[in-house]
């Protein structure tokens, strides 16, 4: 099938996506750095719309202020010609050795003042570049053992950082939204926020928790054996979803960072669904389509570029199948036997109170408990009907 991407779909990607150069825990790189320059013009080229970057993915860690005017000019000739956009940046507060105990929550009180200068100076760039979303991934924010360190002491460290950030932003005029990424482990035992949940509960304590929200991963929260669809729905709900990281993963265990899709596809299919058709009554996404992936070390450089091509056909398939799924009148028809809009009608009445609800006889006394709990609900036959939309038998 034949499915071309457009800017209006929003696709973007990490320069450290395709930029990996496959070195893990176990073996050294197997492909050769690519030039973050050359990088953008074939993202343009694939159909993408925006690229983000961590400080040290386009400026190498340590170099002067000459070298990084240079790139920076550069890269920014680079946006310009090819019409990307940057939706997002980030900060690199965990390769240096510097940041093994963390960046904003590092028990060293120095390395807390150097990791915020550091994202001051990414805030300046982005501006520049007129993005308008910080993402805060805090890999290292963490511990292996937990008499290493007061959680209490660190949230409130964390808190001290993000409520600087939103400061300096407003105070220069950036607009920044700011994107808690969460995970739940690696690098570190344990990070601090491991899911969207203690993410989104962190956003409240801040001075400005409207500027807060989440930046949710798929292989993220399938690490902590949650339902990401379930996740972003919350955070939608909560008006709390700034952005997203798609990628694929297979359960719990290590961040495998795959193709779109090429993990957990049905949770794929409903993710996609959620963002293009939405819920009635519920929120929808309007920001970028953002991939977070790691092309496999096993690929060469035009593997990588065949992988990052996957996840935008990968996208673009899914929202088909759930565009299809949706027009379905079949589907209607299950839909309708699932109950699944009678969820949408409030359980009380329009103006009635409790006392109504005490009066209503038919709701208690009358209640005939054995024929509601007899009923079946169809969720299979719908969900067969979505599986057969999802492989194209229907
Ligand atoms: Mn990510």
């Amino acid at each position: 099938m034949s499915v071309q991407p457009t800017r209006d779909d929003k696709f973007s990607f990490g320069l450290w996506t395709v930029g990996w150069q496959a070195r893990d825990p176990f073996g050294e790189a197997t492909r050769p750095a690519l030039d973050p320059i050359e990088t953008v013009h074939k993202l343009a080229e694939l159909g993408a719309y925006g690229v983000g970057f961590h400080d040290d993915d386009l400026v190498p860690f340590g170099s002067d202020a000459a070298t990084r005017d240079g790139i920076i000019a550069k890269f920014k000739k680079a946006i310009a010609e090819t019409g990307l956009i940057v939706p997002s940046v980030t900060t690199n507060l965990f390769n240096h050795p510097v940041f093994k105990d963390g960046g904003f929550t590092s028990n060293d009180r120095s390395v807390r003042r150097y990791a915020v200068r550091k994202v001051l100076r990414q805030m300046d760039l982005g501006a520049e570049l007129g993005s308008k979303t910080l993402v805060l991934w805090g890999g290292r924010e963490g511990s292996e053992y937990d008499s290493a360190k007061n959680v209490q002491a660190a949230l409130d460290r964390y808190r001290e950082a993000l409520n600087l950030l939103a400061q300096y932003s407003e105070d220069h005029g950036y607009g920044f939204r700011f994107a808690i990424e969460p995970k739940p482990n690696e690098p570190r035992g344990d990070i601090l926020l491991p899911t969207a949940g203690h993410a989104i509960a962190f956003t409240q304590e801040l001075e400005r928790p409207e500027l807060f929200g989440i930046n949710p991963e798929v292989g993220h929260e399938q690490m902590a054996n949650l339902n990401f669809t379930h996740g972003i729905a919350q955070a939608l709900w909560h008006n709390k979803l700034f952005h997203i990281d798609l990628n694929g993963q297979h359960g719990p265990k290590y961040d495998q960072d795959l193709v779109f899709g090429h993990g957990d596809l049905l949770n794929a299919f409903s993710t996609v669904d959620l963002l293009e058709n939405g819920l009635p009554g519920g929120r929808a996404y309007d920001g970028p389509r953002h991939f977070d992936y790691k092309p496999s070390r096993t690929e060469d450089v035009e593997g990588v570029w065949e992988s990052a091509k996957a996840n935008i056909r990968m996208y673009l398939l899914l929202k088909e199948r759930a565009k299809a799924f949706r027009a379905d009148p079949e589907v209607q028809e299950a839909l309708a036997a699932a109950k699944v809009g009678e969820l949408s009608t409030p359980t009380l009445n329009p103006g009635e109170s409790y006392a109504g609800l005490l009066a209503d006889r038919s709701a208690f006394e009358d209640f005939d408990v054995d024929a509601a709990g007899a009923q079946g609900y169809g969720f299979v036959r719908l969900n067969q009907l979505a599986v057969e939309h999802l492989i194209g038998a229907r």
